[in-house]
């Protein structure tokens, strides 16, 4: 972690990174609830939202799209990746180099680590290529920590997810992406652990907007820097207007309640507010 390097992808020292990799992680059945997000071009749109501070995009993506929008998106060159084809034990393909990433335009990387994996050393020892090479050229770097694999069951427990983020500032990470851990305690804790890196929440499958925000809320109250989101924005009918919402949450310090009403949303589960 070096203090700074994340500057791009963040503002005021948060970051709302929309990830958009699920073409390829979990294949064109993430686009059914909304199929014009199947389209680049509609997500690199939501990626010009004031609320989104970086778009996380594989290497095919960002080569044929971002040249149009390298004016108002800020790129994080997500660089490994691995379909849903994959049956193996846990692992990913390193799909994109940080020179080429650099010269598409990248800001900053994404790179996912399976820890536990018995692909870990491996996926280690080439996260240290990258994280390396992101440092000859002020990249930001960003680490998807997702212990999976033959003895990880869970991989939501508060101690797991408390691992995830230690990983992330030992390796070198300067914002660590973790599911999770399902309490404002376990998230506190998972921060505690990351020391002075960042710790960005991973947004998860699509939930109602209250309970979506809520969790936002309380990874935020939990000293959370942010959200890395995918379905929970996209897979929605309005997009633009969960963006508004998190805005409110992350930038603005709004509570839930507020944010439903920045939104025109009706709260689902009024006496949780
Ligand atoms: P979501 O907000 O949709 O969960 O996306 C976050 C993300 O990390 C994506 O970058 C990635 O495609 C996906 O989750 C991987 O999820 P998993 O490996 O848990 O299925």
């Amino acid at each position: 972690m070096i203090p700074h390097a994340d500057e791009a992808i963040t503002r005021d020292d948060k970051s709302l990174i929309l990830a958009y990799d699920h073409g390829l992680e979990h294949g064109p059945v993430d686009f059914e609830p909304n199929p014009d997000t199947a389209d680049p071009d509609r997500v690199f749109e939501l990626g010009s939202h004031d609320a989104v501070t970086a778009v996380a995009v594989q290497k095919g993506i960002a080569e044929g799209y971002y040249p149009s929008y390298e004016d108002d998106v800020t790129l994080l060159a997500k660089l490994n990746g691995t379909s849903n084809l994959w049956m193996g034990e846990p692992n990913s393909a390193v799909n994109w180099t940080v020179e080429n990433a650099v010269e598409v335009g990248a800001d900053a990387i994404g790179f996912t680590v399976y820890g536990g994996s018995n692909h870990e050393i491996e996926m280690v020892e080439e996260f240290r290529e990258a994280q390396e090479a992101a440092r000859e050229h002020d990249l930001g770097v960003v680490m998807w920590s997702y212990p999976r694999g033959q003895g990880l069951k869970n991989a939501t427990t508060p101690s797991t997810i408390a691992y995830s983020t230690r990983l992330g500032l030992e390796l070198g990470a300067d914002i660590t992406k973790v599911k999770y851990p399902g309490s404002p305690e376990a998230m506190n804790h998972a921060v505690t652990m990351a020391a002075d890196s960042k710790v960005v929440m991973s947004g998860g499958s699509k939930t109602d907007d209250q309970d979506f925000l809520s969790t936002v809320r309380a990874a935020m109250d939990a000293g959370a820097d942010g959200l890395a989101v995918g379905r929970n924005v996209f897979q929605r009918e309005n997009p633009e207007q969960i963006l508004d919402g998190l805005e409110a949450v992350i930038f603005d310090e709004a509570s839930v309640e507020a944010a439903l009403d920045v939104m025109g949303s009706e709260p689902t589960n009024p006496d949780a507010l």
